[in-house]
């Protein structure tokens, strides 16, 4: 008899008309396979999906370029369809279920002829956490498959896990024909389902990243009593051998993955990665938050990426202890058959082609490799990946980490007074957008908790939810907003960011641990400037007085939009954030 798997996997190829159906077992040999079959059968347009790189410099790496207008996640294009509007509140687009079922069908009607359906059972979360999830996706293109097989634990142990069950999270995707007006990433929560058409870019195409582990799992959390959070997951190890585990939410593109992997300007200390991108949160038996990551590698953005800024990644990326490692959208290196992009070490090579393929040399007006390039690569390849990252458990938080992008207003660091407080300074943060969506790149909006791609639901249940979490913990961590991003007069960026943040986190840890005041203001406490760890930095003190500067003048348009932001969700933004807000206004007065 057919499990449940076996007769929906039927029912996806009796729709898709696939020449083949091929089951992973995600084991090294069949990455093999794929890549061979990347490189010689598939193709995208008429260029092969995947090119090999060269592995004297760069180990186990592959290249790939993306259809030109498919290069990023496309947020007016992705549904959260809850069987009503409400549920699924302002914050996402909404479909009924009927509806975006009978477009999707039509849209994927033998979308897979003439190619292979690959079957990937995978795990979001460790195998053997109690936290983690079973998951099976289908896609027709190897990229997606070699892809996942980098940012999930692919194979066997997800079939045991699903049995006999109908309740397993269920993907289906097919690049179709990459035509954008046929591109929709439709997800379905109450039946754990992500139906994307159209699209191989990672965001829309790897199913377990943004789409099951962010929009579907911050409802399954909901409902479950847990958080699903755009989040790294780090450890901060001082000089005494003591770690703290924090957790931090920046918008895309903001600087999580080298956050992540600090290489601290201080002294004696050190940060061990757990995960760069998301983030399950559980309430533990001792009433502390723990977190896992249930992803398994990362999908980080290429440009900037150098042993200046983040050299835990460049060694990651060099590392040879999972096949295989992918560039997707980056310039090339001819010559030397390497990948190359803005911001990289070393002089700039002789022969490059640009991320579409075109002779390229460095000019002012065009980039070589796309803004939003990227490279998969998998955790177990990172130098400084934490001995707890397989812990089942996940790691207990001392400190939850809010921020955004703003070049004005927003303190460096600023410490919410209690939980509530910290929801709210959540709730109201602010980002300039970045290229890591397809929109204009640059202009404010409010994402809350960096979720506001992601939360798959009204997020004034969202923030409910928060709140709720927050009364179960009986040692709740500390909530913190930080804002690397603010600029001098000349618009040049007045803190150093990178290797220098350890300065910011070691004040957060020394106040967790009780060991500095702080003075409170209407934000929030802000540090004592004597109690941050400014040694060998150089930046005038004028400018350090800058980044804590809070003029209440300048916050009046900031709170009329934080308002019209908040106002949108009507009854289900929760009292308590109204009174906060409230506060807050008198309290700039
Ligand atoms: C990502 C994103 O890819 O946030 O992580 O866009
Ligand atoms: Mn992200």
């Amino acid at each position: 008899m057919a499990t449940p798997l076996e007769r929906w996997v039927e029912e996806q190829a009796k729709l898709t008309k696939p020449d083949k159906i091929y089951w992973c077992d995600g084991s090294e040999e069949e990455a093999r396979r794929l890549i061979e079959i990347g490189m010689k059968e598939e193709k995208i347009g008429t260029t092969p999906v995947l090119e090999e790189l060269n592995h004297k410099s760069w180990p186990n790496a592959y290249y790939h370029r993306s259809h030109p207008t498919d290069v990023a996640r496309v947020e007016h294009l992705t549904f959260i369809c809850h069987p009503n509007k409400d549920l699924t509140g302002p914050n996402n687009n909404w479909m009924d279920p009927a509806e975006a079922k009978a477009k999707m069908t039509q849209l994927s009607d033998g979308c897979m002829k003439g190619r292979t359906m690959y079957v990937m059972p995978y795990m979001m979360g460790h195998p053997s956490s109690p936290y983690a999830k079973a998951c099976v996706q289908l896609t027709d293109i190897s990229y997606v498959v070699l892809s996942m097989r980098i940012m999930a634990r692919m194979g066997k142990e997800a079939i045991d896990r699903i049995g006999n069950s109908d309740k397993f999270v269920k993907g289906l995707h097919s690049i179709g024909d990459l035509d954008p007006n046929k591109r929709f990433i439709m997800h379905f929560p109450d039946e754990l389902f992500v139906w994307s058409v159209g699209s191989g870019y990672g965001g829309n195409a790897l199913l377990g990243k943004k789409c099951f582990s962010l929009r579907i799992a911050s409802w399954l959390g909901c409902q479950e009593g847990w958080l699903a959070e755009h989040m790294v997951i780090a450890g901060i190890e001082d000089p005494q051998g003591q770690v703290s585990y924090v957790t931090i939410a920046l918008p895309s593109a903001c600087g999580k993955t080298n956050l992540a992997m600090l290489q601290s300007a201080l002294p004696g200390y050190k940060v061990w990665t757990l995960g760069d991108d998301i983030a399950w949160l559980n309430v533990g038996a001792d009433g502390r938050l723990y977190a896992i990551n249930p992803e398994a590698g990362f999908f980080g953005v290429a440009p900037g990426t150098s042993m200046k800024t983040n050299p835990n990644m460049i060694r990651t990326l060099k590392g040879d202890k999972f096949l295989p490692t992918i560039f997707t959208n980056t310039a090339l290196d001819t010559d030397n058959k390497e990948p190359w992009w803005e911001g990289m070490d070393g002089d700039t090579p002789r022969n490059l082609t640009d991320w579409q393929g075109k002779v390229w040399a460095p000019s002012k007006d065009t980039k070589g490799a796309h803004a939003n390039s990227r490279f998969t690569v998998s955790m177990y390849n990172c130098p400084m990946l934490s001995k707890e990252f397989d812990n089942p458990q996940g790691v207990p938080i001392s400190a939850i980490i809010l921020g955004g992008r703003r070049t004005q207003l927003v303190p460096l660091v600023t410490e919410a007074f209690n939980w509530q407080n910290g929801v709210f300074l959540g709730a109201r943060t602010g980002s300039e957008t970045t290229a890591a969506a397809a929109h204009q790149v640059g202009t404010l909006r409010r994402d809350p908790m960096a979720m506001i791609p992601f939360c798959g639901y009204n997020m004034g249940e969202y923030f409910k939810h928060w709140l709720n979490i927050g009364k179960r913990l009986k040692h709740p961590p500390k909530i913190f907003c930080v804002n690397w991003f603010r600029t001098d007069d000349a618009g040049k960026f007045i803190w150093p960011g990178f290797g220098d943040n350890i300065r910011v986190l070691k004040w957060m840890i020394d106040r967790v641990n009780n060991k500095v005041s702080a003075q409170e203001t209407a934000l929030g406490y802000l540090p004592h400037i004597k109690d941050l760890d400014l040694n060998g930095l150089e930046i005038s003190r004028d400018n350090i007085k800058k980044l804590f500067e809070v003029r209440p003048d300048d916050w009046k348009d900031e709170l009329q939009d934080i308002k019209k932001f908040m106002e949108q969700f009507g009854g289900h933004m929760p009292d308590e954030l109204r009174q906060e807000y409230r506060t807050l206004v008198a309290k700039l007065k």
